[in-house]
């Protein structure tokens, strides 16, 4: 990997959040595309740091600041992507469920979900199920995903998912559920297409399950056909 974008991808592992955004200029500056900085230095590292943090050699800490440091590179990088016309591998639509102030889980899904490549928008804490209607009509995300902390609101969930049925919206997209009063029994017991643990996984598993239907970047598109040209 070239040094400026090794830089890059050192600077998000190690929570350097006031060094990020100045690597990605020197990276930008030198050259390289904002593809590129983004796929091998933002989301590589956070990848690296969600591995870290499956097998217990980073926590809740160290992913926090993790992804601080990738939002400081992404906020620069975001203009040069867009004009690059590079496309987030899909959009998810986050919140807590309503009863439930809890955001520090969610928030971590959601950087996560970000460092993985999707485009978030995030509906905050306490989220009705109309206002997720209101937010999948607006927004057509590939994915829903919420967070319940507490036993007692957690039914919200099950409530959002039968409207979702009943607004007829919820054949196009993946409801996923997660947070500590959840279980996979639960979210199986309630419809959700998919749970997990923790912020890294319910990342690879937005990712690995639920996007593989959307299509490739245009710019990668171009690279995969002079790939299949020059080969
Ligand atoms: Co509250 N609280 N709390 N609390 N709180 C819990 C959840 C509780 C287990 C504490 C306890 O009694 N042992 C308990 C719930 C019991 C239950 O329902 N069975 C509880 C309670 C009862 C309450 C109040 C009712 C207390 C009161 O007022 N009497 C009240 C409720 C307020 C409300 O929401 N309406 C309350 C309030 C609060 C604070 C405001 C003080 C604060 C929240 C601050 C904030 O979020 N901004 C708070 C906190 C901090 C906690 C604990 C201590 C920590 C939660 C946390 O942030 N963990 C918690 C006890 C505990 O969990 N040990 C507790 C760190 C965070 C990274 O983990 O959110 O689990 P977590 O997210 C994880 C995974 O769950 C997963 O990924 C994250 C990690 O990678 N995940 C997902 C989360 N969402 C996901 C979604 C996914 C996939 C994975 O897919 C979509």
């Amino acid at each position: 990997m070239d040094q400026r974008i090794q830089a890059v991808y050192e600077a998000v592992i190690n929570g350097a959040m006031a060094d990020t955004s100045g690597l990605v200029q020197d990276a930008l500056d030198a050259g390289h595309d904002a593809n590129s900085i983004l796929k091998d230095g933002l989301i590589a590292a956070m990848g690296e740091i969600g591995h870290k943090f499956e097998i217990g050699e980073a926590y809740v800490p160290e992913m926090l600041i993790s992804a601080k440091s990738m939002k400081f590179g992404l906020e620069l990088l975001r203009p040069h992507l867009v004009a690059a016309d590079v496309q987030p591998i899909g959009r998810v639509v986050i919140g807590t469920i309503k009863g439930d102030l809890h955001d520090i889980g969610k928030n971590l899904v959601g950087m996560m979900m970000e460092g993985a490549g999707f485009e978030v928008i995030d509906l905050g804490v306490d989220v009705k199920p109309e206002e997720l209607i209101d937010a999948i009509n607006k927004h057509k995300p590939n994915i829903v995903a919420m967070s319940a902390l507490l036993t007692t609101t957690m039914g919200n969930m099950k409530t959002a998912i039968t409207m979702m049925e009943e607004a007829g919206v919820k054949d196009n997209l993946k409801v996923m559920v997660g947070g500590t009063a959840v279980t996979q029994d639960y979210a199986t017991e309630i419809g959700a297409d998919g749970f997990s643990v923790d912020a890294s996984q319910a990342a690879s598993l937005a990712k690995k399950k639920y996007c593989k239907d959307v299509k490739p970047p245009r710019i990668e598109l171009t690279r995969r056909f002079f790939y299949l040209i020059l080969k």
